[in-house]
């Protein structure tokens, strides 16, 4: 078994809660003593000394932080060291536009590196790889955490960054990329332009996809599109970027999270109270070593739950959590039947011959909702075969239109809007 740091990933459950019980504490404290907001949130909740806090079963007293407290203290508000230590940044302005922002020490950008240094690794890239990188090289972390951890991992880096899908095939091909690195739905796209313009499939091995909704049946897809093993890899601005959570293994059983660096809790995100291992429920997420801007209980709004706290097959020890599942604030509500965008996308995956390129259009009238499912798909399927499916997965039969391929909008910088909302006046 190969790692980028076979100490850390590999040492076993017990010194992983001892490691973070002390990393807690640190954290706990750094941010008490570096930044007023966290003294005040502190102070607010009744915890007046700092030895109160002991380890991580004192967490509980420790109030939940959120985007909004990002927003709220635009830009820097919640740094932690001096200005002239920082080194970089990055930003995600979210579907509220309201922008969050990320600040880094050196060492926090070194954190960062090694983070994603272990996904690749762990992914089976070895030193001197070609890896095709294509998010962005810009305020979104995805272009940059993927350059940081390919150059501690020792990857030959093609730098492609977002669009223009034609030249990406090519450049794959003439440098013989076998890591190719980006956001779920272009990877989809990668595809469909090679497949449309009549290109020769590049000789890729591996692809590490995230940032968006993945469900294992767009995953499946996409390894036998592209004839590579796909992974899931997780992140977020808040907590330094792509890779600082996680990615699945070849086992495919779950996404490892670096717990040496985060501690996560998984709570129910009605009444905000732990969750026992195995319930699904709002990822928690405290950060163990991030100097700049730590994270305290932040509540990401992803859903999950722990699939294992058991060493997998591939030999690490760091605890599984499952494919993110949607978002608290995802979640739709249609004629009383709640659901999440990625059910969609996992029903729709199921069916032969529908294609990875759909929409959930929202359309609310006087105050009433409805949905209609968009999608794209070859001459065999038919609107009622989608009904059906739809209504077996979801439990109702939303209406909506077959398109050919290339009909939908496409975007080829960032995320895809799957889910778009119209008022009708
Ligand atoms: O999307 C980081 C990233 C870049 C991850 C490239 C993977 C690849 P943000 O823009 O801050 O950062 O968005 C973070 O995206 O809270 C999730 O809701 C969602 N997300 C990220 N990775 C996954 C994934 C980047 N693998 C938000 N599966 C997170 C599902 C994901 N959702």
């Amino acid at each position: 078994m190969r790692c980028f740091n076979y100490i850390s990933e590999t040492m076993s459950q017990d010194e992983i809660i001892h490691f973070q019980n002390v990393k807690l504490r640190e954290t706990i404290h750094w941010a008490w003593a570096q930044n007023g907001f966290f003294r005040k949130r502190y102070t607010e909740a009744g915890l007046l000394r700092l030895h109160d806090f002991c380890n991580a079963g004192d967490l509980i007293h420790i109030p939940f932080t959120n985007k909004s407290d990002f927003r709220d203290t635009y830009p820097l508000g919640m740094c932690c060291v001096d200005r002239h230590l920082l080194r970089e940044m990055h930003m995600s302005s979210g579907s509220t536009g309201t922008a969050v922002v990320m600040a880094y020490t050196s060492s926090d950008i070194e954190q960062w590196a090694e983070c994603m240094a272990r996904c690749y690794v762990m992914a089976g890239a070895a030193e001197g790889n070609v890896v095709q990188i294509t998010p962005s090289f810009g305020l979104f972390n995805g272009g940059f955490g993927m350059y940081h951890g390919a150059q501690s991992a020792g990857l030959f880096v093609v730098p492609a960054g977002s669009g223009n899908t034609e030249r990406q095939i090519k450049l794959a091909k003439d440098f013989g990329t076998k890591i190719l690195c980006g956001v779920v739905s272009y990877a989809v796209r990668i595809y469909e332009v090679m497949t449309t313009l009549g290109l020769e499939l590049p000789d890729l091995k591996i692809g590490i996809f995230g940032a968006e909704s993945f469900s294992e049946g767009m995953r499946q897809r996409i390894e036998s599109q592209l004839g590579i093993e796909a992974f899931d890899i997780y992140g977020m601005t808040e907590t330094g970027g792509v890779g600082t959570l996680g990615m699945d293994c070849v086992a495919h059983n779950g996404i490892h999270v670096w717990e040496d660096h985060y501690y996560i809790e998984i709570i129910d995100p009605v009444t905000s109270k732990n969750l026992p291992d195995g319930e699904q429920g709002e990822l928690v997420i405290t950060s163990l070593s991030r100097q700049a801007i730590p994270v305290i209980r932040f509540r990401t709004g992803d859903l999950t739950r722990v699939v294992s706290r058991e060493k997998c097959d591939c030999g690490r020890t760091h605890t599984r959590i499952a494919k993110i599942a949607g978002r608290t604030d995802d979640m739709l509500i249609i004629k009383g039947v709640n659901f999440f965008p990625q059910q969609v996308e996992s029903a729709l995956m199921e069916i032969p011959g529908v294609l990875p390129q759909y929409q959930i259009v929202i359309e609310e009238t006087d105050g009433v909702r409805d949905v209609r499912i968009n999608v794209e798909a070859d001459e065999s399927v038919t609107g009622y075969m989608i009904e059906k499916h739809l209504k077996e997965r979801l439990g109702f039969s939303p209406k909506g239109d077959i398109f050919k391929q290339g009909e939908l909008p496409r975007q080829e910088d960032g995320k895809a809007k799957r889910v778009i909302y119209k008022i009708n006046e």
